[in-house]
């Protein structure tokens, strides 16, 4: 293969589209703090996802602090989440004052147990931060139900889901709140950015002080807020990628297709099956290594790598296992989540993969398994 091929890239619209969009700003010299750009990305993400209230950030990390601080949930808290996920979920949790609390995930789409959280929760419990891990819909009924049996907040981290929906309902409907990353690396990119969608109105003005310094008006500052307000240019990249996110997720789909056709009757090669009712997204192409396979998930990370293909370990290890983390928490108990973290690899998708690129990984990934077996 001639140039390297990264597990993504982030997709972007025409640089012609892209300058129109933009140029208005150089009249305005309005460049961030809430501009035209930004009431535009915001109400077209109110349109896109069909929910009423929308308030976009610097990051999706920002976003998730955010709303666990607007909503006022105990200092020291309980919060119930998954290992298996990027360091930004448990570290929000963190830095927000409250006490991760990690649950296993299922075996078939690797989201968060039920039944796991079921029997953690404690009276100390006040939040549940599930995360619709690689665009995968968390068992998002069984979640509430446990929820509404205690009273607790649920905060979706949906970093990887935008787009989903299930039964024409959008991911982001679902729970109290869900933030969204709009990273460049994300189905739908703002270059950095984030957002959170909520169901209850009134914490609009809260998020948008919370993420300006807690100003409330010129000579009021009511919150020790802090500074995460999406500037003008990322807002307008937004603007333009929303106007192409369904062409995105249609050519990722034939994307993921390809890998199913040629991966789906591989021995030992553990694909997740689309889920009932559910839209996917096609964020990212997880493939599990079982036994059965003959080779170990690093060996297949190796081949590809000197094959010139740059496949990742998302999410190993898992956060409970990070040397911030690991004084406290033991990855025992989470077996199900520490045994898919060490089997498996995120292969590259990206709208803009060649077929032939495709059918070239899998000649690899294939290959490694017959060697071995
Ligand atoms: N919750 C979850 C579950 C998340 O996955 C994330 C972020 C968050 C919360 C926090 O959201 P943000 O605050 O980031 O909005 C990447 C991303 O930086 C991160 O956003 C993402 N999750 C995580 C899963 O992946 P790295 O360190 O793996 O990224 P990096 O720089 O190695 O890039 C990966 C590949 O993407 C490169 O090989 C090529 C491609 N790429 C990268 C960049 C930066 C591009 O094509 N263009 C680019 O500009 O973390």
């Amino acid at each position: 293969m001639a140039d390297r091929i990264l597990v993504t890239r982030s997709s972007m619209p025409s640089m012609e589209e892209y300058l129109e969009e933009v140029a208005p700003l150089w009249e305005s010299h309005w460049l961030t703090n809430m501009g035209v750009e930004h009431r535009k990305l915001e109400e077209g993400l109110r349109d896109y996802l069909g929910v009423e209230n929308v308030a976009l950030f610097t990051n999706g990390h920002s976003a998730l602090e955010c709303v666990l601080e607007a909503l006022g949930l105990p200092a020291g808290g309980e919060v119930i989440t998954t290992p298996f996920t990027f360091a930004s979920t448990t570290h929000a949790i963190v830095r927000k004052g409250l006490t991760p609390v990690f649950a296993d995930v299922r075996t078939d789409d690797y989201t968060i147990d039920p039944e796991s959280v079921e029997r953690l929760v404690t009276p100390r419990t006040c939040a549940i931060v599930p995360v619709h891990v690689y665009g995968n819909l968390c068992d998002v009924d069984a979640i509430q139900r446990i929820a509404d049996e205690h009273g607790l907040r649920v905060v979706y981290d949906a970093a990887h889901a935008f787009g989903v929906e299930r039964d024409g309902v959008s991911a982001a409907a679902f729970g109290d709140a869900s933030m969204f990353s709009f990273h460049a690396t994300k189905v739908f990119n703002t270059i950095e950015g984030g957002a959170v969608c909520f169901r209850d109105a009134s914490l609009y003005p809260v998020l948008n002080q919370w993420k300006n310094f807690g100003i409330t008006g010129p000579e009021d500052v009511e919150y020790v807020g802090g500074n995460a307000k999406m500037n003008e240019f990322c807002a307008a990249m937004g603007v333009c990628n929303l106007r192409h996110v369904d062409e995105e997720i249609a050519r990722r789909a034939r994307v993921e297709a390809r890998y199913r056709e040629r991966l789906g009757g591989v021995a030992g090669v553990g694909l997740v099956e689309p889920q009932p009712g559910v839209r996917a997204n096609h964020a990212y192409m997880p493939v599990v290594f079982g036994d059965a396979f003959g080779a170990t998930r690093d060996e297949v990370f190796d081949a590809l790598d000197r094959a010139g293909v740059g496949a990742r370990k998302y999410f190993y290890p898992l956060v409970s296992d990070y040397a911030c983390y690991r004084s406290v928490y033991s990855s025992e108990r989470t077996p199900v989540a520490r045994d898919v973290a060490s089997r498996v690899l995120t292969l590259p998708m990206y709208a803009d993969l060649a077929i032939e690129d495709v059918d070239r990984i899998c000649d690899v990934v294939i290959a490694v398994g017959k060697e071995a077996r």
